[in-house]
């Protein structure tokens, strides 16, 4: 049992004008790709394939140390992009509906408040990394970002949203304009996927 790369769930153009299809293509085929089969080779014979994804980086912290990198690294990277794919949709943007925005209200004020937080924390992330829209097991919300390809299911968090601030995510189309991806961002957001993994920590 190996790990796959799913497929887009629309077409790699269908994000235009703010995420582009050739950084759709790279982006899915390639560097996603690159992480599912170096996963799948790092855990091959080491008793762990076939494992939950999820919970292969939940105990990331507790794997042996001949396969915690590869985890971390490529496990990382084939979870956080397996969710990036469903936080994006070309009907998304908008704003949150239901209890979820009713938390994003009482965790940080206003929606709008929201959106600062996480797209400074996208903003600052040195280097690559993630910004991440977390809830804790007791539906608390917090904005966090993560550095390379760690996960907040690492840090006994559940993620709703994030964002992939590496350069491969943008620099085809944005250069060093990361501030306008992450602002583009929010036109293409899926807040229908972040709802219903808000519903399920609830
Ligand atoms: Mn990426």
């Amino acid at each position: 049992m190996s790990y796959t790369t799913p497929d887009l769930p629309y077409a790699y153009d269908a994000l235009e004008p703010y995420i582009d299809r050739m950084t759709m293509e790279v982006h899915h085929d390639k560097h996603h790709t690159g992480y599912t089969s170096k996963l799948n080779a790092a855990l091959e014979g080491s008793g762990f394939e076939g494992k939950e994804i999820e919970e292969l980086i939940r105990g990331v912290d507790s794997l042996p140390e001949k396969i915690k990198t590869a985890v971390r690294n490529n496990g990382g990277g084939h979870y956080n992009h397996s969710l990036f794919w469903e936080f994006l949709s070309p009907s998304g943007g908008g704003k949150p509906e239901g209890r979820l925005i009713e938390a994003i209200n009482s965790s940080f004020g206003s929606y709008d408040d929201f959106v600062s937080a996480f797209s400074a924390a996208a903003a600052a992330r040195f280097g690559s990394g993630w910004a991440w829209l977390v809830s804790d097991a007791k539906g608390t919300l917090s904005v966090i970002s993560t550095a390379n390809q760690d996960n907040p299911l690492s840090q006994g968090l559940t993620p709703l949203l994030g964002l992939d601030v590496w350069e491969h995510a943008y620099y085809l189309k944005y250069q060093n304009r990361r501030p306008e991806y992450i602002e583009n961002f929010f036109k293409v957001v899926n807040w229908k996927k972040s709802a219903e993994i808000y519903e399920s920590v609830l």
